[in-house]
């Protein structure tokens, strides 16, 4: 019997799943999840984040995800009841693009952690800036826009990292460092984003940025799987001796450092690359084929897809990351997703009961009417002043509106992912919402694909476990195919398949047409679609 742990540092909680594997069976023996806010108080976050004046500002202690991961431990080796003699290996997911600055002396401090001391004094030591700004982060506008400019325009930087520049990605923020605090930026020894950080914690030295994560800094080649020198060049000076090493995501990096042994009694557990949480994610939700999209419905809606070859957004909204499986994924992010679905909820006074009856009492194709359901300004497409748009829809009608904003949000997920140019088969539907069978079967029939539902909660953390199996096996030279590490606990419920209504897939081939025509037209470049809609 095997045991295998996955942590996920999120924004706001350090989360911890622990797989048990005896030959074919797989089961979760062990889920904690430590919250920020709350369990570590002294730090004054609010929402994992801490308190500035400029809204666009956001930073966090990396002292506090160090203290997390030590009491987490703590916590494993002294109430969880696991014996954990049998645990083989550790691997984790971080938020991505978040960056923390360490000094000269971390190197050796990482390689000498003192058994005695609690973690958290001595990363204070290692860095050469205190805070770590996070993804949250939207302070970067001119970073990003000489960025782009260095590198020959947003298709160049897209072609070459995966993503133009945006504010939250790394390279930016790094330049924003490098511009306002040069002495610090001199300061700083080695960069690292915060899964290679946490990793680096447990091996006891600089762990390597996997290509997962490594993706979603503009500044790491994504075909080529190795730093851009123009990228870096571009950023700041000297960033190529800042930088760590770019690892596979499934390589073992090394093993349990002393500390993690002497003071909890810990085995000297692999440690395979941690990665972001959004390529964590994708195993966690047994997303690891072609032809397969996973869609979140959570508070934003989010599609993740497979790629097996990297592939660029020509709209430059979205982005392409390293998949841990070595191949490509794409993330594709709709702000208005569950907020957008309560607030027609809430304006016509219904409960989810009374949304789901609404979604069944109405025809697919809404009789050609077309809601754009921007209650908040919204990422993809990109809409910066929130409106709600309405084409041949009588905003009266509660039924009709309930079925405007689930065949709106459905058709957006379509329109926007058909980038990836993939012909999807089949999509895992996750999150609240993937619990209503009426929005699942809108989901079928405009994806025309088949849908199942994955009940997956943690996913980023649970894709840490089954990552941590992955790497454990493959270096102990055993060949597992991913489809064997998900089986069983990464797979979609068992007869939750909803297939497309082929008529149904028909109008809404039609009316995705219609929707993008309304969506250009509330965009100020198209004609007005009225006479296409249900109320020309
Ligand atoms: C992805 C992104 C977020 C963070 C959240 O680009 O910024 O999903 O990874 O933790």
């Amino acid at each position: 019997m095997s045991l295998y742990l996955g942590l996920d540092s999120s924004t706001q909680t350090l989360t911890g799943v622990v797989l048990e594997v005896a030959g074919p069976r797989r089961q979760i023996v062990y889920q904690r999840s430590l919250t920020f806010d709350r369990d570590f108080p002294s730090y004054g976050t609010h929402n994992g984040v801490l308190p500035h004046t400029d809204p666009l500002v956001a930073t966090s202690p990396p002292i506090l995800w160090a203290e997390a991961l030590d009491r987490f431990m703590h916590i494993l080796a002294t109430e969880s009841g696991l014996d954990l003699k049998g645990l083989r290996a550790i691997s984790g997911a971080a938020q991505q693009h978040g960056s923390v600055y360490l000094n000269a002396a971390a190197g050796a401090r990482l390689g000498n952690l003192d058994v005695g001391r609690p973690l958290v004094d001595q990363v204070r030591d290692m860095l050469s800036r205190a805070d770590a700004p996070v993804w949250m982060d939207s302070s970067t506008t001119d970073e990003c826009a000489e960025i782009t400019v260095a590198v020959g325009g947003d298709e160049s930087l897209a072609r070459l990292t995966g993503s133009r520049a945006f504010e939250r990605f790394t390279g930016p923020q790094i330049r924003k460092f490098y511009a306002r605090d040069p002495q610090g930026y001199a300061d700083t020894d080695r960069i690292h984003l915060v899964s290679s950080f946490l990793a680096s914690l447990l091996v006891g030295r600089h762990a390597p940025i996997d290509y997962g994560d490594g993706a979603g800094m503009n500044l790491m080649d994504l075909t080529r799987r190795q730093w851009s020198d123009l990228a870096l060049r571009a950023t700041a000076p000297d960033l190529a001796h800042k930088l760590p090493d770019l690892c596979a995501s499934s390589a073992v990096i090394g093993r349990l450092a002393p500390y993690w042994l002497e003071r909890y009694g810990l085995p000297q557990a692999k440690v395979v690359a941690w990665t972001g949480d959004n390529p964590s994610s994708l195993i966690g939700v047994g997303l690891i084929q072609p032809r397969r999209i996973a869609i979140s419905l959570g508070t934003s809606d989010t599609v993740f897809g497979y790629l097996s070859e990297p592939r660029i957004d020509p709209s430059g909204t979205n982005h392409v990351f390293g998949a841990p499986t070595g191949d490509f994924m794409a993330l594709v992010c709709f702000k208005n997703g569950s907020l957008a679905r309560e607030r027609v909820r809430d304006a016509y006074g219904l409960d989810w009961n009374g949304f789901s009856r609404a979604l069944r009492n109405t025809a697919p194709g809404n009789g050609g009417a077309i809601m754009l359901p921007w209650f908040d300004p919204e990422i993809t497409p990109p809409v910066q002043t929130p409106a709600v748009h309405r084409y041949g829809l009588d905003a009266a009608d509660a039924a009709a509106n309930v079925r405007g904003v689930v065949e709106a949000q459905m058709m957006t997920t379509a329109i926007h992912s058909a980038w990836m140019g993939q012909g999807v088969e089949a999509i895992h539907a996750t999150g609240g919402a993937a619990r209503n069978r009426d929005i699942l079967q809108v989901m079928a029939d405009v994806h025309n694909a088949d849908v199942h539902r994955c009940d997956v909660h943690e996913s980023a953390a649970l894709g840490a476990a089954l990552r941590a199996f992955h790497g454990d096996q493959t270096d102990g030279g055993r060949q597992v195919s991913w489809n064997a590490v998900v089986a069983g606990v990464a797979e979609p419920a068992a007869g939750s398949r909803v297939r497309p209504v082929p008529e149904n897939v028909a109008r809404y081939a039609d009316l995705k047409r219609v929707y993008a025509a309304c969506e250009a037209h509330a965009l100020g470049f198209g004609p007005d679609p009225t006479p296409l809609t249900g109320g020309g």
